[in-house]
């Protein structure tokens, strides 16, 4: 074999780098996965050394390649490659990994470390960002680009591991990145069969490989990770076609060149121990005991990355300022679409719904107002897990996303989680998304929707049929402790709205305001639509939970919530006629309420109005909260049964009869007392 030339000398020297940080970070928390990051060393070199278009001084430059670590826990690979390639990290900050209030947490965190585009650790997820992003990739190109001005031309790249391609999440949005032909993706798999439990034999023994060609993929393989000159040939295949979005197997060795953990599942999530960090090192040819060392060569010839990154940019930027001057509101749309706000006028459309006592059903409001807002809102994008019908989420005058159109209504297909990890992927790259389906089956993406929340992205979720209020399709659909379950989740705000202004106001909340995802919980049934010139303002909603109608100084409160604030209207009437003055609360949403000042809420909900009665159609878990010790829920805390939404509605006590009972029990306990 021919003698390394000098150049090649210098790629093991920073593949053993980014080795030998990962290992010595991970012994030094005591605390982390070495294995992977000693295994992937000469991929990730590759990739941010030859292949992504970045600019470690600007990590938003809007047209950079992305790239997803969906294997999370090898997270010390890319602070290691982040902090070669001059991204702002420190070996301070390698240092503090797993600490407190570090850049450099146990996983990959988004808004935290620059250069990670998304949060990733719970397997799969990862493929399906990466999914997402490439299809926000496409559609961006398609809105945007111009002929001779393509403002919009990177890549998205993504490394996973065998966890990400056991879960179903992944299975879920490789087959419909498949269908699409996302050619614009490369996702690596390291094929290193060994997970936590060991080797991958004993539970996962498929053909990955004929499984994506049969997806859609374009497979390619790639029989050792150390053959930098393979990977270049896989990745030049990989770039070369235009139909398929891209697998290169790569088979790599956990754990590498550690002579007692190579190749083994300790390898994978243990610190490696001194005596294998030392040995691994000699193995490397390096200093066994030197930690955290970077080589002066190594980091001058990494830190290229800074000037190439910047020249890249400035390159970018002279093509966008042609763009601008040809194509000036495209401009326009795109700077304001990158900086993350909303077209002047963007709500303008918003209808607001006459009063009608028979009224109409949230879903079917709520898509009128969906409808609205993406006429005025052009990278408003979505679709639903193959309900739109059921869910009345179509944009009506748009096209379909497929492989030969970019529309803006997805079929998603029947994939919710897969759908929940695709929209993460669409939101990170600016599109601003909805997904939508039964509120039952937000239980399948539950984990997509976490991730969303802990990332605060302005997902909105359309969760229709959102009580047994569906009716006959019985226990299996009518969700029951879902909404509590979507309240649990921090920073993803629940809008379950009373009437058609409501449902108006929850869009205008999702798209405008949120901070986060938002979860828009819309009804089957039709409910009334309140006259407001007799009631309060549906902007109330803005505020969480509202006064709708009182009598003067109420005794009882009553809050109520989507299709059962109908019911504490009723009874309001009801409890007037006996001369019992009440309140009504309209309740939408309990995260807006939880974020006003103390007189507003105490204002909604007095200290000296214990007598309150809930009324909710799902679990009355939570709900104590706001009815107190003295208070009253009415609710459902067992699942339904297959009948007419009425009958149901009857037989399980949700009536104004009932309200005004638990009104009059919850007045007589409460003046017992007194
Ligand atoms: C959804 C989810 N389930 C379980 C885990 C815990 N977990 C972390 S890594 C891992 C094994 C992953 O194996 P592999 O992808 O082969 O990674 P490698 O051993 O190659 O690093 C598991 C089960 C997780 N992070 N996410």
């Amino acid at each position: 074999m021919a003698s390394p030339t000098k150049q090649q000398e210098l790629e093991l020297l920073a593949i053993n780098t980014i080795r030998t940080l990962s290992m010595d970070a991970v012994q030094k928390a005591n605390s982390g996965h070495p294995g992977t990051p000693m295994a992937l060393a000469p991929l990730a070199y590759l990739l941010f050394n030859e292949y992504l278009h970045y600019n470690p001084g600007n990590p938003h430059w809007p047209n950079r390649d992305r790239f997803v670590l969906s294997n999370g826990h090898a997270s010390m690979l890319l602070y290691s490659v982040l902090f070669l390639t001059g991204f702002g990290l420190t070996l301070e900050d390698l240092k503090q990994f797993r600490q407190w209030d570090s850049k450099t947490p146990g996983h990959p965190e988004y808004g935290l470390t620059p250069g990670v585009e998304v949060t990733t650790g719970p397997l799969g997820q990862g493929v399906g960002n990466a999914v997402g992003m490439a299809i926000a990739q496409r559609w961006l190109a398609a809105h945007f680009n111009r002929e001779g001005h393509e403002i919009v031309d990177y890549r998205v790249y993504a490394i996973c591991g065998d966890g990400d391609l056991m879960e179903g999440v992944s299975g879920e949005a490789s087959s419909l990145g498949g269908h699409l032909g996302l050619s614009k993706l490369t996702m690596f798999y390291d094929n290193n069969h060994i997970t936590i439990e060991g080797a991958t034999e004993i539970a996962f023994t498929e053909d990955v490989g004929k499984r994506y060609e049969a997806y859609g993929w374009n497979v390619l393989r790639v029989d050792d990770v150390n053959d930098l000159d393979s990977l270049r040939a896989a990745i030049a295949k990989a770039h070369a076609q235009q139909a398929k979005p891209n697998l290169i197997m790569v088979r790599s060795h956990i754990g590498y060149g550690a002579p007692k953990r190579q190749d083994t599942k300790e390898a994978h999530g243990e610190p490696l121990g001194e005596d294998q960090v030392r040995a691994a090192k000699i193995n490397y040819g390096w200093p066994p005991d030197k930690t955290f060392l970077v080589p002066p060569e190594v980091e001058s010839y990494m830190r290229l990355a800074v000037d190439r990154g910047a020249k890249l940019e400035q390159q970018w930027k002279e093509k966008y300022e042609a763009y601008r001057k040809a194509f000036a509101d495209l401009a326009t749309e795109w700077e304001t679409m990158q900086a993350g706000h909303l077209p002047d006028g963007w709500d303008s459309k918003i209808p607001v719904f006459p009063a009608d006592p028979k009224g109409m059903a949230t879903r079917e409001s709520g898509g009128k107002v969906e409808n609205a807002i993406a006429e005025r809102l052009p990278w408003m994008m979505g679709g639903a897990a193959d309900l739109s019908p059921s869910t009345r989420t179509v944009i009506g005058t748009e096209p379909y996303f497929e492989r030969e159109t970019t529309g803006r209504n997805m079929h998603f297909g029947i994939r919710e989680h897969g759908m929940g990890a695709i929209l993460n992927g669409m939101s990170v790259s600016k599109l601003r998304v909805f997904g939508a389906t039964f509120m039952t089956f937000s239980d399948y993406m539950r984990g997509s929707i976490r991730l969303a929340a802990l990332m605060r992205l302005p997902v909105t979720y359309v969760f229709t049929h959102d009580s047994i209020g569906l009716g006959e399709d019985g226990p299996t659909h009518q969700p029951i402790e879902h909404l509590t379950a979507l309240r649990a989740i921090p920073h993803l705000t629940v809008i379950r709205p009373g009437d058609a202004n409501e449902a108006a106001e929850s869009w205008r909340y999702a798209i405008g305001s949120a901070k986060g995802p938002t979860a828009l919980a819309f009804t089957r049934q039709a409910i009334p639509t309140y006259d407001r010139s007799k009631m309060a303002s549906a902007a109330g909603l803005h505020r969480g939970a509202y006064v709708l109608i009182e009598s003067q100084n109420p005794e009882v409160i009553l809050i109520g919530t989507g299709s059962e604030l109908q019911l504490c209207v009723a009874a309001f009437e009801k409890l007037g006629q006996q001369g019992v003055k009440a309140r009504v609360v309209s309740m939408p949403s309990w995260e807006i309420f939880e974020q006003q000042d103390e007189a507003y809420k105490q204002s909604v909900l007095p200290a000296s109005i214990t007598a309150r009665v809930s009324v909710e159609a799902g679990s009355t878990l939570a709900w104590w909260k706001y009815v107190g010790t003295d208070g009253l829920t009415i609710g459902r805390d067992d699942f339904g049964a297959s009948a007419p939404a009425k009958e149901l509605f009857k037989h399980y006590g949700f009536t104004a009869e009932h309200v005004v009972e638990a009104a009059l029990s919850v007045l007589e306990r409460t003046k017992a007392r007194v």
